[in-house]
């Protein structure tokens, strides 16, 4: 099978970048995309900032219990989903990747919802906010557990080279996740068996309050690739550009049968780990501050900007585009309702056991 040329070494010692901070391009190779593709990956960066702002502001409305902001993370979560086949390869995600879900396509309105708590949510209001998931765009529900999706990840991988279906699965996680066993159990088994996975670290470099240096002795999260025998790539998650290319190359080498990698997005989170977090106790505010000068939009706007492909006006647009989506797509949500209490016995049971049922008769009063 033909695999794309490689454009890029494994275990560099620098992140990848293929965009300086000027917005020029840097990448050493011929820049493939259509003008419509990039100002999508833009808009789609843009949006995933609105919603992360506006949910931020539902939680402190007291409409929505618990946010996980995404800011600072949108160039690497978009530029991973317009790498993958959407609704063919599979998506393991973790808590922080709204914006990824989003520009995979996922309907904003079920985003909404399902962080609302109604019947919006296809899951039927039965997880935690922030916690997705899709069947129809094959995408894992988000599990509260940090790397717990990592070994059934590397086992959907497996199921799909036995199968021979020619999709891949791409699992991401913060940095925290890689000091849990179930993450090197899940990474270790893919690289065993040759798996056509794609290991996607966000490394924002903390996992709530604990900062890299003290997460693990390696200098980085790539290196660990070396371990389980597949390539490990470090790079700049800032850039949309060089976080698409590699995730593009990365997936395709899976889907062509070479095998698992690990890929490190180096990242910033601009906000607390969480809405139940004061980051200020951790992280002094001059190193955030520094981050946000880097920010991936202003940057990617640059590049943009100096092909003509974008501007204030544009910017205005979609930006009040962007804002009314939101604020329609709450109020379709809302709209739905809040699911009815007996549907929490749905869906996991062919057969309800009898003492479920009797717990529902009892809950509908029909004891
Ligand atoms: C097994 C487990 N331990 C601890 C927690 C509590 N917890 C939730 S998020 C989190 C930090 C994870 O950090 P990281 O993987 O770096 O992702 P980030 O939130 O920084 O994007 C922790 C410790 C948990 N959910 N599961």
């Amino acid at each position: 099978m033909i695999r794309e040329s490689q454009l890029f070494e494994p275990f560099t010692e620098e992140p990848i970048s293929v965009m300086n901070e000027a917005g020029e391009w840097v990448g050493g190779f011929d820049l493939d995309l259509e003008p419509e593709t990039l100002t999508r990956f833009y808009r789609d960066m843009l949006r995933a900032r609105v919603v992360d702002e506006r949910l931020g502001r539902l939680q402190r409305q007291g409409k929505v219990s618990f946010v996980a902001p995404g800011g600072g993370h949108e160039a690497a979560q978009v530029g991973i989903a317009h790498a993958m086949r959407a609704r063919e390869d599979w998506l393991y995600p973790y808590y922080r990747d709204i914006g990824l879900l989003l520009a995979l396509g996922l309907p904003l309105v079920e985003i909404v919802g399902q962080s609302l708590g109604t019947s919006a949510d296809p899951a039927k209001a039965r997880q935690m906010p922030y916690h997705p998931g899709s069947g129809e765009f094959n995408v894992f529900t988000v599990a509260s557990p940090i790397a717990s999706h990592v070994p059934p990840a590397a086992g959907t991988a497996i199921s799909q080279k036995l199968a021979g279906s020619g999709e891949v699965t791409v699992c991401t996680f913060g940095d925290g996740a890689t000091s849990e066993g179930d993450w090197h159990a899940g990474v270790n088994f893919a690289g065993a068996q040759g798996a056509p996975a794609v290991f996607v670290c966000e490394n924002n470099g903390y996992a709530i309050s604990v900062g890299m240096r003290h997460q693990t002795g390696s200098d980085s999260i790539h290196v660990k690739a070396h371990a389980y025998g597949m390539p490990g790539y470090f790079v700049d998650g800032m850039d949309v550009l060089a976080s698409y290319y590699v995730m593009r190359e990365a997936i395709a080498r899976a889907r062509d049968g070479f095998g698992p990698s690990l890929v490190e997005l180096v990242v910033y989170r601009y906000g607390g780990h969480s809405s139940a977090d004061d980051d200020s106790r951790y992280r002094p505010r001059a190193e955030v501050e520094q981050w946000k000068r880097r920010d991936p939009l202003t940057r990617f706007r640059r590049f943009l900007e100096k092909r003509e492909l974008w501007d204030d006006e544009r910017e205005a647009a979609t930006l009040q585009e962007l804002g009314d989506e939101f604020t329609a797509a709450v109020k379709q949500a809302e709209e739905a309702g809040v699911p009815p209490v007996a549907s929490m016995f749905d869906d996991v049971f062919a057969d309800l056991p009898a003492r479920l049922r009797k717990q529902r008769a009892e809950l509908l009063g029909e004891g």
